[in-house]
């Protein structure tokens, strides 16, 4: 059977680590042995990606006005900006990830030079985008990134999902790629969340679509013979 497995490392970005990170992830940078030890694996693309805002971002509670303007809090109506009959719940955050800040650097760590491809998301203004695929608008669609024909270009079965956070950029990602049609799979171990307490509720998702999360063992194991079962 054809197993072309990709491994996409979301957002594992100064500013969502502690100790300065903005929207620090509590132990957001204890993942990161186990993220390089997954990128010397034979994955057949592996992709990092990266939240890249604008200063005037719509999701910075900073550019919105009180009271409802309360990082990590206030949960804002945006409208999609090419058709005003489509609205989306989105929460408000402090500024992070600011295009060209330090913040938005890719944390040292991480072996970067293992990375085919680094995707920049998050650049429109005017909505959010969680999933490294595109915004979460439909009708139509506002924001898509190369990711997915990257994916598609490379033959890629199967798509193995780490990094930040496990209940907003990495689920979304994972929900996106299970919508594109990849054989989804989360290592859990190699992932923290915002809120530690949803993540029952995240892998309740997961469940009913398909997407499966696994621990880092399962992980090395089913990666390491890639090439004899390609
Ligand atoms: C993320 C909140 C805001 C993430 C991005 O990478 O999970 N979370 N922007
Ligand atoms: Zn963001």
């Amino acid at each position: 059977m054809l197993f072309k497995p990709a491994l996409i490392v979301v957002d594992l970005q100064e500013d969502f680590c502690p100790p300065d990170g903005a929207l620090a992830v509590q132990g957001g940078r204890d993942i990161v042995p186990l993220v390089n030890d997954l990128l010397t694996l034979p994955f057949h693309a592996k992709v990092a990606t990266k939240d890249y805002h604008p200063p005037d971002h719509i999701s910075f509670a900073s550019n919105h006005e009180p009271p409802n303007n309360v990082p990590f809090i206030s949960v804002i109506t945006i409208k999609n900006p090419l058709n005003a009959e489509e609205v989306e719940e989105t929460r408000l955050w402090p500024d992070h990830c600011v295009r060209g800040t330090k913040g938005a650097e890719l944390i040292p760590e991480l072996d970067t030079s293992k990375f085919d491809h680094i995707i920049e998301k998050g650049q429109d203004k005017r909505v959010e985008m969680y999933s490294a695929f595109a915004d979460p608008f439909l009708s139509p669609t506002v924001s898509r990134s190369e990711l997915a024909p990257i994916l598609h270009d490379a033959g890629v079965t199967d798509v193995y999902i780490v990094g930040l956070a496990a209940d907003y950029c990495v689920k979304y990602t994972a929900v996106d790629a299970r919508k594109h049609g990849f054989n989804t799979w989360v290592v859990g171990d190699a992932t923290r969340a915002v809120d530690p307490s949803s993540l029952p509720e995240v892998y309740k998702v997961y469940e009913e679509m398909g997407i499966r999360v696994i621990g880092k063992d399962d992980a090395f194991q089913r990666i390491k013979d890639v090439d004899r079962v390609a």
